[in-house]
């Protein structure tokens, strides 16, 4: 007797928990409007007592006055609210159910379009920031310098974002060096990438993983992703660019603009084709290959989003006033 009244008071405390995260959610998921209405009329066919508006406004006034992003705690709130109503219903005995088959099914589908729309509203916010230099390092083309050491200097100088790119190490290194590379952009507010290597970006939570056209594509990668991580694309034709983005790239690399010695068997694609490109995505459009202060203007003038490059930073003696210069001519052009 006991037990089972204990147990309803835990249940009941997970049935508010739902009540006041859906709530929550009310507040991060404002569009569109249906997702309110939606989520409204789930919350108000729950069974909880001790609801109050406006004790839990106070409380996620105190959580999303911390800096996070409302949108990143959304995503997160939506999970807990899955968990919860799916161990209610694990825990409640056959024939008492407190949230009804149609209520969970109703929810699990409110929920998916909530993290369609939070992941897809996150990863353009963050696309939205390659407004700069983006520079790739790769131990092959560092000078023998640690990736890491060039990184450090490369965010100094204002990089907007870092791939690593390792096409050699050994899987555990490249691991080690993505996870300390991912702290350092994120202390830096620079996005940070993954060449290649889906797990690893999912392992460390970098904002995203980068696919050439025969790595993992886009849609399986999104299976080992979190909504909030993006995917990116090299590209050497317009018509790559355009099936990237219906694949769902959150952004398109195009390349080779010039020679290039960093990567071997790339195709030409020049400025014409990045002035093609830009003018038929709608996804931010990255400029790759051969790029260094004495052609970045031409990337820029083309309309470029950002600049994405590998020696003229790791291979500059100084790779920390290489980027200065070359996000300042790209920034002036
Ligand atoms: N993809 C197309 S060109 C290229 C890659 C990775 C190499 C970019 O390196 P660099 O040294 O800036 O030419
Ligand atoms: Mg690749």
């Amino acid at each position: 007797m006991a037990e089972s009244a204990q147990r309803n008071s835990y249940l009941q405390a997970q049935v508010e928990a739902v009540h006041r995260n859906l709530r929550f959610l009310e507040t991060v998921a404002t569009s569109p409007i249906g997702i309110v209405t939606d989520l409204k009329s789930l919350r108000e066919a729950i069974p909880a007592e001790l609801a109050s508006e406006e004790r839990d406004r106070q409380a996620f006034q105190d959580v999303t006055g911390r800096g996070k992003d409302p949108r990143r705690t959304g995503l997160e709130a939506s999970d807990v609210v899955r968990q919860t109503f799916e161990m209610i219903g694990k825990l409640t005995p056959e024939g008492e159910s407190i949230l009804s088959s149609d209520w969970t099914s109703r929810a699990s589908k409110v929920l998916d379009r909530i993290t369609d729309r939070l992941g897809r509203d996150i990863r353009q916010a963050v696309a939205a920031s390659f407004d700069g230099i983006y520079v790739i390092v790769d131990p092959e083309h560092s000078n023998g310098r640690p990736v890491v050491e060039v990184a450090a200097k490369a965010l100094s100088g204002g990089a907007c974002a870092i791939q690593l790119r390792d096409k050699t190490g050994e899987r555990r290194t490249v691991l080690d060096a993505a996870q300390k590379l991912q702290e350092m952009c994120a202390e830096a507010g620079a996005v940070f990438i993954v060449n290649d290597w889906v797990d690893i970006a999912a392992l460390v939570n970098a904002d995203g993983v980068h696919l050439g056209q025969n790595d993992i594509p886009i849609g399986r990668a999104r299976t080992l992703l979190s909504e909030a991580q993006l995917t990116g694309t090299s590209n050497a034709l317009q018509q790559e660019a355009l099936d990237s983005e219906s694949d769902g790239a959150d952004y398109v690399a195009v390349g080779a603009m010039f020679a290039t010695d960093t990567k071997q068997d790339t195709r030409p694609a020049g400025v014409e084709t990045l002035k093609q490109v830009k003018g038929s995505v709608g996804v931010p459009v990255i400029a790759i290959g051969g790029i260094n202060a004495d052609n970045i203007g031409q990337i820029a003038y083309a309309g470029a989003d950002s600049a994405c490059v590998a020696s003229a930073v790791t291979k500059a003696d100084d790779p920390e006033a290489a980027t200065r210069q070359l996000d300042e001519l790209f920034k002036r052009a």
